[in-house]
């Protein structure tokens, strides 16, 4: 994307194991070993203070991972596609994913990746050591998120959310999309034990990190460490919405 780039100002804050708020501008390509004709940037990872990583990938005509990505016994994988056509196979199960696709592999289960597209697709990638439970075990998920229907988030009408994942226990974390209305709010200022990476798929607001009101909009990327104060709001003409990972389903170690 066409983000200017200049040494006068930058909007990134990065504050090592409490949050990080990553803009645009700032992003470098990071070359990640199987990715062919990609451009890829390394988000939220360990370095910053997360127990996952993420990325941004821009996959150029003819890009590809031939080799597959991860497939350890223990890693578990998530992409979803901000524009563009991808193929996607999780082991040997094919899907097409368009805007809003995704594919969830669990541990073991490489994830292969393809454009489909003459011109570039854009994703959103992430992976994660798997906490496993005795006799549990999650299994291949995909599906486009345009097609779940948003609920009320927390009895609010103005504030909206959809599960990508399952929600059984067998699953360590979900991915949600979170959309709020112009001029629409958090209920209140959460502190919590799960982390977050969030990527902001539209519109603008003001976040609360840290207790910090700070200016955020679409493009942007926010790690959100455990425990660390967090809220939006809503500001302009389109809903302030990101698609976001979370914990879920295991006691605190
Ligand atoms: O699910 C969540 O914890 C979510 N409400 N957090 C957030 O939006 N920062
Ligand atoms: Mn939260």
């Amino acid at each position: 994307m066409g983000y200017p780039k200049d040494l006068l100002s930058s909007r990134s804050i990065i504050k090592h194991g409490l949050y990080a708020l990553i803009t645009p501008e700032g992003l470098v390509n990071n070359i990640i070993p199987g990715f062919e004709n990609c451009t890829i940037s390394i988000l939220g990872s360990p370095r910053l203070g997360a127990s996952f990583v993420d990325y941004i990938v821009t996959m150029h005509e003819g890009g590809k991972n031939s080799q597959g990505y991860c497939g350890e016994a223990d890693v578990e994988t998530f992409v979803y596609v901000l524009n563009g056509k991808v193929k996607a196979k999780a082991g040997e199960e094919e899907f097409v994913l368009e805007d809003s696709g995704y594919l969830y592999c669990p541990p073991g289960v490489k994830m292969y990746l393809e454009n489909l597209e003459s011109g570039d697709s854009r994703l959103f990638l992430y992976k994660q050591k798997y906490k496993p439970l005795e006799g549990k075990k999650p299994w291949t998920v995909s599906g486009h998120a345009n097609q779940i229907e948003f609920r009320d988030y927390d009895d609010m009408h103005n504030v909206h959310i959809k599960d990508l994942l399952p929600t059984d226990i067998d699953f360590d974390m979900n991915f949600h999309i979170l959309s709020f209305d112009p001029a629409a709010s958090h209920p209140f200022i959460e502190t919590h034990y799960q982390e977050h990476g969030a990527y902001l798929l539209s519109g603008e607001g003001m976040y609360n990190l840290d207790n910090e009101w700070i200016p955020v909009k679409k493009g942007d990327y926010i790690f959100m460490g455990p425990y660390v104060h967090q809220a939006a709001y809503a500001v302009g003409r389109e809903p302030l919405a990101y698609v976001y990972s979370k914990d879920c389903n295991r006691d605190a170690s």
